[in-house]
């Protein structure tokens, strides 16, 4: 094969409640992304106690992309999008998540989404679950603490995947699942898991028993899916940073492998319906008494997903220290600076060649079909007085890793179905909830302090990927 193969899914990936706004409207319920202050590098997100008057929540409005996605996914298909992948807002089909019936209105949007994406020959591809969990869930059943939740999760998966499976075959459960390997800080736990740590708490038997939670009931959904329409492709999604030793020291080299066990198991029982054996002796060693039935081991084999995607932004580095000698990864202490890549405003190294390392990780590990559902570069982007932009800086970032993507497809021989880089239209950060981290190839006219017209424009490098998609790759 000399390039990417016939109708390999070029798009752009984005998260319902980084882009819609509109967060009351339709019968919407509050998410966890809704009880979120805008933070800063170096400046956590607040995660109020509902929602708080005077506090900035810029997930509120984001880019109103609920009102303006027509002209959205027109400027879309201008790029040649094959594929589009956003989430549905959990919320908008299920405001308290604890109801019976699901909310009319909130499906009827994601019908107009959806159709008029099809419209423009463009492949809506679907996330369930990506950090919008319904805050009701929160305040009420503690989040993913509570095995209850996966009735209520999968209630939500069926109802979604039998209204839209005649729009939609690509879907993923959980959003960067193992995110919340990530515990001793309080991002993750709140966006993956609806979770709040109570001071003083053993942080990391909760994060293992939530995540057992959600892997049974994303086994549960796939399998549901199968039922509903065997045709509909559910895969997982993982946020890949490989994690490097920093030196040739067989204990650096120790010391990485138990770190991207510790990363990585997720994907065993998504693939694998069961868990690697070094977690199981791993709970052993520590004590760990968790809520995993025999039951719930037979929903996980049954559930087994079809493809696995993941996103790709950076790499990590770590080393032994001699402070700790069973060589465990606590990444919140474990990682050091690789001194061979550059790094973003915001930290994040910069490492193409770790993109193609990825997929063949994956490959090799699980023979099964990878997507790349994420990768770009977060930058603050200049408006000159013409009002363009000449991120030439994002196009080098994008076209060094899907150089390294070619390589992986056309020498190693990796099967990947499809690459959507993140945040093709600018939106609302994740992880600092600014604007002014910005990944896209269409601009939007907002700051972070919420003001602006909301306008949308083209960046230089929505004229760069245009010629991407319509030359499957080969000119970069
Ligand atoms: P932001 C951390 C590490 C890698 C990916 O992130 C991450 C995070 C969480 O911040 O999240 C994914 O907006 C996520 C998106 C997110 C995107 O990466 O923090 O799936 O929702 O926006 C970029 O720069």
């Amino acid at each position: 094969m000399s390039g990417f193969k016939e109708g390999f899914l070029w798009g752009g990936a984005v998260a319902a409640h980084q882009l819609e706004g509109g967060w009351q409207e339709g019968g919407k319920g509050a998410s966890v992304a809704d009880v979120m202050t805008a933070g800063a590098h170096g400046v956590p997100r607040e995660i109020t106690d509902g929602v708080l008057p005077g506090k900035n929540y810029p997930n509120h409005q984001a880019i109103d992309f609920y009102h303006r996605y027509k002209d959205d996914i027109t400027l879309f298909a201008e790029m040649g999008f094959k594929c589009f992948r956003t989430s549905i807002a959990w919320t908008r089909i299920f405001p308290l998540g604890d109801e019976r019936q699901p909310n009319e209105a909130g499906l009827k949007f994601y019908d107009d989404l959806f159709d008029e994406c099809l419209k423009h020959g463009i492949e809506p591809v679907i996330t369930l679950s990506h950090f919008e969990m319904p805050y009701h869930l929160v305040k009420e059943y503690g989040g993913w603490r509570n095995r209850q939740v996966i009735d209520f999760f999968v209630r939500f998966a069926k109802v979604v995947f039998a209204r839209y499976q005649h729009k939609v075959k690509y879907w993923m459960t959980f959003n960067e699942i193992n995110n919340q390997a990530n515990f001793h800080e309080d991002f993750a736990p709140f966006t993956n898991s609806g979770i709040k740590y109570r001071p003083g708490e053993d942080r990391e038997p909760v994060m293992f028993q939530a995540a057992h939670y959600e892997l049974v009931a994303s086994a549960l959904a796939v399998k549901a899916a199968r039922e509903i329409n065997p045709t509909l492709r559910i895969g997982c999604m993982i946020a890949m940073c490989p994690i490097y030793p920093l030196t040739c020291a067989p204990d650096d080299m120790m010391m990485a492998m138990n770190a991207m066990h510790r990363r990585y198991w997720f994907t065993d029982v998504h693939v694998r319906g069961k868990y690697p054996q070094h977690l199981l002796n791993y709970f052993a060693r520590r004590g760990f008494a968790l809520d995993i039935t025999a039951e719930d081991r037979a929903a996980l084999a049954q559930g087994c997903v079809d493809y696995i995607g993941f996103s790709y932004y950076m790499s990590f580095a770590t080393k032994a220290t001699a402070d700790n000698p069973q060589l465990d990864y606590d990444e919140s202490k474990s990682l050091v600076t690789n001194p061979y890549v550059k790094q973003s405003d915001w930290g994040w190294q910069i490492d193409p060649v770790g993109l193609r390392y990825s997929l063949n990780w994956f490959w090799d590990h699980y023979q099964l079909p990878l997507f790349i559902v994420e990768n770009g570069f977060g930058a603050i982007d200049v408006r000159e007085s013409d009002g363009s932009v000449n991120d030439q800086y994002r196009i080098d970032y994008l076209s060094a890793h899907i150089r390294e993507m070619k390589k992986a497809v056309v020498e190693d021989g990796v099967e990947l179905m499809g690459y959507t880089p993140w945040g093709c239209i600018d939106l609302v950060s994740a992880g600092t909830g600014e604007m002014k981290k910005r990944y896209g190839f269409i601009y939007v006219d907002k700051d972070n302090e919420g003001q602006g017209t909301l306008a949308r424009s083209r960046k230089k490098s929505f004229f760069w990927y245009q010629k991407v998609i319509s030359s499957n790759g080969e000119t970069l």
